[in-house]
Parts: structure tokens; C-alpha cells; sequence
């Protein structure tokens, strides 16, 4: 027994039986097993090595082709009643789910080692993180773990003490889609996932922890967890504003989370916390308090350069893992987007021959998150980092300006019920598609959408001195489909605005969607921007908005009597205002 947790013992036991793994290893988060690993996967062709030279450290898998991307469709929350996993989630009754995944799981281990990991979302000495332990037969998984979580010795010195902890099963298995399933059972803080070895699907850590079972037990134990990326925005003047934002995968969090400001905006600094979720906690104060419970990124590679993402770029040269990405001929990593060098090989290993994407539009990097330029150490701090403002965002081409603030806390839970975004090459599926996606959560949700918003109300009355909670577009575009916004670097005017609001600094103007800046409003010195561009940006297409708030309010109905009565309320009103 490698563990003083009977509860753990027990299970690594139990899971041995049914999976009938050759041998058994508990891993300590060391560098001697890292290297151990990486060298094992080097062997199995798991891994690749890139140019060691410009890229210490740095080695490339590819996936299965069928296999790179988080797949909704065979992703379960298996809670006893239907009603309470909600029309938001694929539900399954949990032991028809444990059944299923008991034959799925039944041998599937023969001949191969049986990793035990345990790691810790958040800093180890928080109070706010919360442990898991995953047990995989993927060295890869191991090696991304390391990365994304604190994991190994420890976490498990943790879990011995708080005698708690999330179990995850995973195993690759055939990779076979018709036998591939993600199951949650939360009422046993248990995760099952099967026949993938790509991303969120099988870093169990990440989504299927972090936000689906964390964010039930953030209900029932009064906090969120939420898809947010977390920053500190610091002023010429030194003082420093924390910022959550939630956007849909592959819409440009991890951009933001490492913005560098423009040359007119000298003085001016974002620090890097997080850049895919955010654990939130009422303090002391009646402020709201976050940590990043992830070490690591496991970011959007295409698209990510030296003008839209230089801190990012920066922090890839050494210790990362890159995943679907091209290669060039003197064995570099490429993607669409990176550098005007050519690659000589696709994402699938084969040789390049200029016919579509080079790399996969979800390949990733995996990168420890203190290899950015821009991280700071509070992404250690165990009470977490106050959070001055909330901003909600998707990626719609028409009709959302640029920015706009809510009225008070309840319109910003109703602003964010109402996200929707065109949908990305981050789960399989059509990318383009505009769907709903409250708080970005739409599939990481881990119970009922109509309890979740209530849950988010609840804070309203906690909250003596609540975030301002914005909402804001990037992606407009103009009738020749023109983005008009620049985006990227220049996205730091939007979060001046927001933090000038927050410090009383400068006035909105009132529409019934909420609080607008005016044209002078937004520092858009050095900017070429067309006056009729901004204007277009900051203003209320109130006919297109009416057809917005009808759709809104449909899809509200959709949760039937789990939908807050007063988010209903608050929505007729905003559709009452519109009509005016
Ligand atoms: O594949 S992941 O879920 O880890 C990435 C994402 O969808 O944001
Ligand atoms: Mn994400």
C-alpha cells in the first residue's frame, strides 16, 4: 500500500482488479519520473523529440485523427434524477453509467502500467483547492498532469490529511469513437472516462474536475466554479485591478490572460494568474475572491504569434508538450499563424503538401504557467486575489458591442445566462455555429442550468461589495467582414474602461441592455480607428435586440420551473425597456 488512505488504497485496489494493469506505479511529480516517462514515450513513439537545440525539453505526440477534441455528445452527468443534470447536460441513470463503464473498463489494462496520480487543483495550502486522484494507463495524461495540476508527493501528503478526494478512471482504450464515454457520478466525486486520450477528455484534472464536479460541490458548499481566466490589470499609478473573464473555448482567453499593452498605453501591465478557470469564493470583506485551481496552460496553438500573443510565444521554447501541431525541416513546432517559416510535416505526421491546415485548429501547447513573462505569484496566494470586475464575452460577428455593463449584480447573472457564441474547433462538431452558452459553461456545467443561475443570485445578498460584471465582443465584423475591432493587445482600452468604472472615474450611458461608454469614453489614442467604426461598436441595435432578448427568453424557458422566477423578471423587464 502506497498510501496511509485506506479510502484510496481501497480503490487503487479495487481498480487494479477490475483493470488488470501489469504493473502499478504512484507517482511522486519528481523530474527523475518525469524523464523516466518522457524517455518510456520516446521508445513507444508516444512522443517525439522537436529541435533540442532551439527547443529544450520540448517534444510533440499526435493524436489518434478521430481524436482531437472534446466530444458533448458522449460526455454524461450521471446524477439519480434526470431533472437535476438539466437540459443542459446528457444524463444517464448512474448505475446503468457505472455498468456501462464497469464493461468498458474490465481488462483494459493487460499489459500496460497503471499509473496513480494524485494532484491538487490549487495551491497546496489553500483552503480553497480541492485534490483529486486520477488513475491512468496514459504516460502521456501523466506527463500533461504534471504540467496542468500540482501533482505527485504533495497532493497525496494533502489528501492524507483532508481525507478527501475526486476519483478519476481513465483509460485510452481502443480510441474507438463507438466505445468512447466521459462520465460523471457526482454525488460520488467520481469521474469515469474512456477511449480517449485528448485534452479535456482525459486530463481529468481540467474540465471534468475543475468545473464539472467542482462546480456541484461549489453549490451545495457556497462558491462558483466557473470557465473564467483570471489577470491582474495594474495602472500607471501602480494599483493593481483582478479581473475574471468567461469566454467559450478557443475564443481568445488565454490571449487576453497574457495581454501586452499598447505602445500608447505605456505604464500600463497585465499580470497572468489563469487562463481557463477560476475558483470564486465570498471573503471576509463582501468581496469576491479567486484562485486558479490549474498550474498550467493547455492552450490554442493556431493563431498564436509574435503581434497576437508575444508572452505566450515567449514561454513555449522550452519544458512544453505540443500536441497536433505541424514541424518545419529543421524540426520545429508550427502552426498556422506562427511564423512565415513552411512545414514539411502536417499534424498527422505526414509530409506537408499545402492542402488545408498544417497543423490541427485545435492543436495545444502544455506549458507550466510560470514559464509566461507575464505570471506573478499570486497565482499562489492561498486566500486567492480580489476580483474587481466579472466580464462575460463570445465571439459573435453581429449586433453585440463591442462593451457594455450591467445594471447591478442580477441583470450581470441575466447578461451572462444570455452569452451565446459561434462555436469553435474546440469540440468536434460544425465550427460557426451561433449557440448558447451561459457563462461559457454550456458543457462543463455540472447540474442544471435553472439552479446554477439561481446559485449565482444567491451571491447578490452575500456580496456587500460585488464585482462589476461587463459583457464584451472582440469579434464584430463589418458588412465586407472585416473584423472592426482590432482586438488582441488593444483589447486593454476595453479593460481601461472597466477599471476606470470601477474606480468611479468615468460615466456610462444607460440603454436598456445596460451601460455604455460614449465615443470619447474609450482611450483609443494612436488607434486607426474610423469614428463610424466606434460608433457602430458602442451602439443598440434595438430592433436586432428585441429578436435577441425573444430568443433569450425562449431558451430561458427551456429549464421550465428550475429557472429563477426573478431572472425571468429581469428579463421581461429588459424586453418591456426594448420595446419602449
Ligand atoms: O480539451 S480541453 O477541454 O482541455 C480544451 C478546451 O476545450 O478548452
Ligand atoms: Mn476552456
Amino acid at each position: 500500500m502506497a498510501t496511509r488512505n485506506q479510502a484510496l488504497a481501497q480503490w487503487v485496489e479495487q481498480v487494479a482488479q477490475l483493470t488488470q494493469p501489469q504493473r502499478i506505479h504512484w507517482c511522486d511529480g519528481s523530474d527523475d519520473e518525469n524523464e523516466s516517462l518522457v524517455e518510456a514515450m520516446l521508445d513507444s513513439g508516444d512522443l517525439a523529440e522537436l529541435n533540442q537545440e532551439a527547443y529544450p525539453n520540448c517534444y510533440l505526440h499526435l493524436s489518434d485523427p478521430g481524436d482531437v477534441a472534446r466530444v458533448e455528445h458522449l460526455t454524461f452527468v450521471c446524477t439519480p434524477r434526470e431533472e437535476d443534470a438539466g437540459p443542459n447536460n446528457n444524463w444517464m441513470d448512474p448505475s446503468e453509467g457505472k455498468a456501462k463503464m464497469q464493461g468498458l473498463f474490465a481488462g483494459c489494462m493487460q499489459g500496460r502500467t497503471m499509473y496513480v496520480v494524485p494532484y491538487c487543483m490549487g495551491p497546496l495550502e489553500s483552503p480553497l483547492s480541492r485534490c483529486g486522484v486520477e488513475i491512468t494507463d496514459s504516460p502521456y495524461v501523466v506527463a500533461n498532469m504534471r504540467l496542468m495540476t500540482r501533482m505527485g508527493a504533495g497532493a497525496l501528503d494533502r489528501i492524507e490529511q483532508d481525507g478527501m478526494f475526486v476519483k478519476g478512471l481513465h483509460s485510452t482504450g481502443e480510441l474507438d469513437p463507438e466505445r468512447r464515454f466521459i462520465m460523471h457520478f457526482p454525488d460520488d466525486l467520481m469521474i469515469q472516462s474512456y477511449g480517449s486520450g485528448y485534452g479535456g477528455n482525459a486530463l481529468l484534472g481540467k474540465k471534468c474536475h475543475a468545473l464539472r464536479i467542482a462546480s456541484w460541490q461549489a453549490r451545495s458548499e457556497g462558491w462558483l466554479a466557473e470557465h473564467m481566466m483570471l489577470v491582474g490589470v495594474e495602472s500607471p499609478d501602480g494599483e493593481v485591478h483582478y479581473v475574471a473573464a468567461a469566454f467559450p473555448s478557443a475564443c481568445g482567453k488565454t490571449n487576453l490572460a497574457m495581454l501586452i499593452p499598447p505602445e500608447s498605453h505605456k505604464g500600463w501591465k497585465v499580470w497572468t494568474i489563469g487562463d481557463d478557470i477560476s475558483w470564486l469564493h465570498v471573503g471576509n470583506d463582501g468581496r469576491l475572491w479567486a484562485i486558479n485551481p490549474e498550474a498550467g496552460f493547455f492552450g490554442v496553438a493556431p493563431g498564436t504569434s509574435a503581434e497576437t500573443n508575444p508572452n505566450a510565444l515567449a514561454m513555449l521554447h522550452h519544458d512544453t508538450i505540443f500536441t497536433n501541431v505541424a514541424t518545419t525541416a529543421d524540426n520545429k513546432p508550427w502552426w498556422e499563424g506562427k511564423s512565415d517559416e513552411t512545414p514539411v510535416r502536417d499534424w498527422q505526421g505526414r509530409e506537408y503538401t499545402n492542402g488545408g491546415p498544417a497543423a490541427h485548429p485545435n492543436s495545444r501547447f502544455t506549458v507550466a504557467i510560470n514559464q509566461c513573462p507575464s505570471y506573478t505569484d499570486k497565482a499562489e496566494a492561498p486566500q486567492g486575489v480580489p476580483i474587481s470586475a466579472i466580464v462575460f464575452g463570445g465571439r459573435r460577428e453581429r449586433l453585440v458591442p463591442l462593451v457594455f455593463e450591467s445594471k447591478d449584480w442580477e441583470h450581470g447573472v441575466l447578461v451572462g445566462a444570455s452569452m451565446a457564441s459561434e462555436t469553435t474547433a474546440a469540440a468536434t462538431g460544425a465550427v460557426g455555429v451561433v449557440r448558447r452558452d451561459p457563462m461559457a459553461m454550456k458543457p462543463f456545467c455540472g447540474y442544471n442550468f435553472g439552479d446554477y443561475w439561481q446559485h449565482w443570485l444567491s451571491f447578490g445578498d452575500k456580496l456587500t461589495r460585488p464585482p462589476r460584471v461587463f459583457h464584451v465582443n472582440w469579434f464584430r465584423k463589418d458588412s465586407s467582414g472585416r473584423f472592426m475591432w482590432p482586438g488582441f493587445g488593444e483589447n486593454l482600452r476595453v479593460l481601461q474602461w472597466m477599471i476606470r468604472r470601477c474606480k468611479g472615474e468615468v460615466e456610462a450611458h444607460e440603454t436598456p441592455i445596460g451601460l455604455l461608454p460614449g465615443a470619447g469614453d474609450l482611450d483609443i489614442s494612436g488607434l486607426d480607428l474610423e469614428p463610424a467604426t466606434l460608433a457602430a461598436l458602442i451602439s443598440v441595435d434595438s430592433v436586432g435586440w428585441r429578436e435577441e432578448m425573444e430568443a433569450v427568453g425562449k431558451y430561458l424557458g427551456e429549464f421550465g420551473e428550475r429557472t429563477p422566477a426573478s431572472l425571468l423578471d429581469r428579463h421581461r423587464r429588459v424586453l418591456a425597456e426594448l420595446a419602449a
